[in-house]
C-alpha cells in the first residue's frame, strides 16, 4: 500500500520593503502554476511569505509595524492565491505575521486544503531573538518584541490523506517540536523559514548554518519517522543575506530534493506516506522503547538545574 503526495517546496526569493503584497501573491500564483505542471497536490511557502523579514528593524511603537501584518486570511489581497489554489486543486501552506482582532501578533503558518478550505492554523512557539532594541547590531532580530509564543503548541491534523503537523523556523532547532508531533503519529512536517547567514550573538556559526538546517531536519525526521518539508525566505534581503538549501527529506532522514539557488525555485518530490511505518513500526516504534517515566525534566523544567 502506498499513500503518495506529490509535494512542492516553494522557496522565495527576498522579498524587499518596496514590494507590495500583490506583488508577492503574482509571485506565489506563478510558483503554484509551476507546482500545477508538476502535478503537485501540496506546496509549502516560506516563513512570513508575504512581506520582508519586517523584525529586522526595531520601531519604538509597535502599531507603526502594523502595516506588516494580515488581520484576515483570506483577504482581498490574498484572495488570488486561495483562488488559484482552489482552481489547480492543489493545496497550500502558508507564513504570515498575524495580528488578531483583540490585538495579539503571532507568526502564523496555515494549511489550505485542495479545496481551498483553512484547514488547521500554527503558532509559532518558539521566539527566536531579542525583545529590546539593540543599536550595536548591524540588524536586527527582533522577533520577541514583534510576537508572543503560541500557547497552543503542535497540533497534528488529519488532511491530504495522512497526519500534517506544522512548526515554523526557529522551532525546526528544538527536538521537542519534532517529538510533540511525532506522539500525535505525525507523518508530514511543515516548516517555512527565514535565516539570517550571519549570527550577531556568535559569528563562529555563520559558515555551520547550512549544515545545521540539514542536521534538525534530517534528524528530526528520522528519529520520528515523518517527512519533512523545509522552505527558506532566502537571499539578500534589505542587505541580510539569508540561507537558501530548502529541502524535502525523507522518514529515513535522507533529502531527497534540495534547492540550488537563492532565488523563487520551486523543488518537487513524491512522498509516499506509507515510508514512515517503516520506522515508526520497527526502531522507533515508540510504545515499545519510549521510556517517558525516566524523561520528567522535558516537562517540568526550563533551563539546566545542577544537582550538586
Ligand atoms: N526566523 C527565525 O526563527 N530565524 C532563526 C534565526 C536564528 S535566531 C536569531 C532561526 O532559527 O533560523
Amino acid at each position: 500500500m502506498t499513500r503518495m503526495l506529490t509535494i512542492g517546496a516553494a522557496q522565495l526569493g527576498p522579498i524587499q520593503s518596496e514590494h507590495t503584497r500583490e506583488q508577492v501573491i503574482e509571485r506565489l500564483v506563478a510558483l503554484l502554476r509551476q507546482a500545477s505542471d508538476h502535478s503537485c497536490d501540496l506546496v509549502v511557502f516560506p516563513e512570513l511569505a508575504l512581506t520582508t523579514f519586517f523584525p529586522r528593524w526595531f520601531v519604538d511603537d509597535i502599531t507603526e509595524a502594523d502595516h506588516w501584518y494580515e488581520r484576515a486570511m483570506p483577504s482581498p489581497v490574498t484572495r488570488p492565491l486561495f483562488d488559484t489554489a482552489r482552481e489547480l486543486g492543489i493545496g497550500f501552506c502558508l507564513g504570515y505575521a498575524e495580528l488578531t482582532d483583540d490585538g495579539h501578533r503571532f507568526n502564523t503558518q496555515i494549511l489550505v486544503e485542495r479545496d481551498g478550505s483553512v484547514v488547521a492554523k500554527y503558532r509559532k512557539v518558539h521566539i527566536p531573538g531579542h525583545e529590546h532594541h539593540e543599536p550595536d547590531r548591524p540588524f536586527q532580530h527582533a522577533e520577541r518584541y514583534y510576537f508572543e509564543p503560541s500557547m497552543e503548541g503542535f497540533g497534528v491534523w488529519k488532511a491530504f490523506g495522512g497526519r500534517v503537523g506544522m512548526m515554523i523556523c526557529n522551532d525546526r532547532r528544538w527536538p521537542e517540536s519534532y517529538r510533540v508531533m511525532g506522539l500525535q503519529g505525525v507523518e508530514l512536517i511543515l516548516c517555512g523559514y527565514n535565516t539570517p547567514i550571519h549570527y550577531v550573538p556568535d559569528p563562529s556559526q555563520d559558515i555551520l548554518q547550512g549544515f545545521h538546517n540539514a542536521l534538525v531536519m534530517q534528524s528530526g525526521a528520522y528519529q520520528n519517522g515523518t517527512w519533512v518539508v523545509g522552505v527558506a525566505k532566502a537571499g539578500v534581503e534589505e542587505g541580510v543575506d539569508s540561507l537558501g538549501q530548502s529541502m524535502i527529506v525523507a522518514p529515513s532522514g535522507q533529502i531527497v530534493a534540495q534547492t540550488l539557488t537563492t532565488d523563487d525555485e520551486l523543488i518537487v518530490s513524491r512522498c509516499d506516506l506509507d515510508w514512515c511505518d517503516k520506522y515508526k513500526k520497527t526502531l522507533f516504534d515508540f510504545n515499545r522503547y519510549r521510556r517517558p517515566e525516566v524523561y520528567g525534566r522535558i516537562t517540568s523544567q526550563r533551563g539546566v538545574q545542577y544537582e550538586d
